[in-house]
């Protein structure tokens, strides 16, 4: 009888509100986070300087030989990478960062507003504040290693992160 004086819309609205009633295996709506219940925290953080098809390796792969030449694909280059590449942390998070360069060559870690050089076969250890939210590009700053040595900060805002009011520190309650 209900069901007859409820239009679909209705019903499919219903059946949301129900199935949304479950377990706590449930991901939480976004109307019961809290975002002002969020802690920065520092996060630990190791990078290291990668070699992927660099000069040392035309013995293992031939190839490499013509991409080096001059006018080949990797003419004056060579592919680097940083491990990781990405790191994703949430605004006023503090990273404290490894950064690790095992190799021969000269690499550096550079952000929009942060310089760390990487000698040869060094450990450099800092940290770097999270800042306005948003997606950062980081490189190294030597011309033969880019565009390819490079990766993104990815800087949350508090919202963005789930953190359930009932486990929240300071929550309060949310006036309705
Ligand atoms: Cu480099």
């Amino acid at each position: 009888m209900i069901l007859q004086t409820m239009g679909v819309p209705n019903i499919a609205a219903l059946v949301l509100v129900l199935t949304g009633c479950g377990t706590r295996a449930t991901p939480l709506p976004p109307s019961s986070r809290n975002p002002s219940a969020y802690v920065p925290r520092t996060r630990a953080v190791t990078i290291t300087a990668v070699p992927l098809l660099v000069k040392e390796l035309v013995k293992t792969y031939p190839f490499l030989e013509r991409d080096f030449a001059p006018g080949g694909v990797l003419s004056g280059k060579e592919v680097y990478a940083f491990s990781p590449s990405t790191i994703t942390a949430v605004s006023g998070d503090t990273l404290r960062l490894t950064l690790l360069n095992p190799e021969d060559d000269d690499h550096a870690f550079v952000l929009r507003d942060f310089f760390v050089t990487l000698p040869p076969q060094s450990r450099i250890d800092t940290t770097y504040i999270a800042k306005a939210p948003g997606i950062y590009d980081f490189s190294c700053s030597v011309p033969a290693h880019l565009p390819m040595m490079h990766g993104q900060l990815v800087v949350l805002s508090a919202d963005q992160v789930s953190v359930p009011v009932e486990t929240a520190t300071s929550a309060q309650p949310i006036a309705r």
